[in-house]
């Protein structure tokens, strides 16, 4: 049998694997003869000079902590994203609030499994990671992610867990609970500047399943790092990071009545939701619609002449779209980005394109849709464009 380190070495060896859907495709395309990023690439032969950095109001220091606790971050650098491997190494992964200095220790850290089931009980760690496999690579991205910190806080690990599921079946849950409150640890030594301490979600129990939410204890074949939640955190596919609790200490069954959580009125208007709703029943899926943006300018001389290439990624929804669009100022048409196959929605799907602008100047790049059916509020929005300063051409 393949494991996934074999599958991820093919992925590796073969450059475009990751384009056409890693996991599944990496085999089939393997026992091919290897597919290039494109055929006629139009930067063969070229030399790239180096990268053009986005516009950005501040300087700001990637893939380092910094600060603690609550106002404790790590943005990743996604300029360093390769085409061929999707995962963001676990100390680059971006981080939005570090551990707290009150942590209880882990080795004997238990989660509750109570409110409206026959019988409470609870789960050892022990438990949970001698239950835990590899369940594969998702992405997580902060409903907060902003240009001011370069989109830093969106990355893909592989992780590895109990599905939620199979911890849901076992406990006898009482006919009038529909919900699920998951909370986690949430007492700081300090006080946060920035932010409302208290970090738990209630979902609806399909909205869980439907996602294939899990409990995570593992992270990139490592057990889970204080800052990501050690030692276990819920991981709900395709949802913002605002509902992947960490430090998870309690699962509750509730019914329909149950209030909204702190952290769901606090992430409310950057989940989409209409107004701050009271109760959880009123809160919509806080899923992550198609998106798109660039992630690199690279500048590359290809015989004796200036050429840019734009590299993004592609990410969230839940159908694979055909078509992503590029527009390089508001005066210029969209037109299809030259590199672009999405066959899976989660993880992202890295894409190029080749860009050889007109004159120097300042340009804001935008990306769309255009699937009919397919919700791309964040797109419609302007809110993934980003400006740079190209100085020649
Ligand atoms: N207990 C707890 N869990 C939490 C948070 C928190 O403040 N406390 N922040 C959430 C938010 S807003 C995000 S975006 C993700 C980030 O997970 P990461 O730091 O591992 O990337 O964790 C979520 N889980
Ligand atoms: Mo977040």
């Amino acid at each position: 049998m393949l494991t996934r380190r074999d599958f991820a070495k093919r992925g590796m060896m073969c450059g475009g694997a990751f384009l056409v859907g890693y996991e599944e495709a990496a085999w089939a395309i393997c026992s091919l003869p290897c597919l290039q990023i494109q055929p006629a690439d139009p930067f063969s032969g070229g030399k790239q000079l180096g990268l053009v950095n986005f516009i950005n109001p501040r300087p700001l220091e990637m893939d380092t902590e910094q600060g603690t606790e609550l106002d404790g971050r790590l943005y990743t650098d996604l300029s360093k994203l390769s085409l061929q491997e999707p995962v963001i190494a676990t100390d680059r992964f971006y981080v939005r609030t570090r551990v707290s200095r009150l942590l209880p220790d882990v080795k004997s850290w238990r989660v509750r499994v109570d409110g409206l089931v026959e019988k409470p009980r609870t789960r050892t760690i022990d438990e949970l990671t001698s239950a835990a496999k590899p369940l594969g690579l998702y992405l997580m991205e902060c409903a907060g992610n902003v240009p001011l910190t370069n989109f830093g806080m969106i990355s893909v690990a592989s992780w590895g867990g109990v599905p939620l599921a199979d911890i849901l079946e076992k406990n006898g849950a009482k006919s009038q609970a529909s919900r699920v409150l998951v909370t986690g640890f949430d007492q700081y030594a300090t006080k946060s500047m920035t932010s409302v301490p208290g970090a738990s979600w209630v979902f609806s129990i399909g909205d869980l399943n439907a996602a294939g939410a899990f409990l995570a204890t593992e992270m990139n074949g490592n057990p889970l790092t204080p800052d990501h939640g050690a030692p276990v955190r819920l991981v709900v596919p395709g949802w913002y990071g605002c509902a992947c609790i960490k430090w998870v200490t309690g699962i509750t069954f509730v019914d329909d009545t149950a209030e909204a959580t702190s952290q769901m009125q606090e992430y409310a208007a950057r989940t989409h939701q209409k107004g701050v709703p009271a109760q959880a029943r009123d809160f919509q899926a806080a899923t992550i619609d198609q998106a798109a943006m660039p992630i690199r300018i690279e500048k590359w001389l290809v015989e004796e002449k200036i050429k840019y290439r734009v590299v993004g990624i592609a990410w969230g929804g839940h159908t694979p779209v055909k078509t992503l669009m590029i527009r390089f100022n508001p005066e210029e048409d969209y037109v299809p980005v030259d590199n672009f196959v999405q066959t899976k929605n989660d993880p992202w799907t890295p894409w190029t394109h080749a860009w050889s602008p007109k004159e120097p100047g300042t340009y804001s790049i935008r990306l769309t849709v255009r699937d009919p059916g397919v919700r791309t509020r964040r797109l419609d929005s302007g809110y993934y464009v980003r400006s740079v300063e190209i100085p020649e051409v």
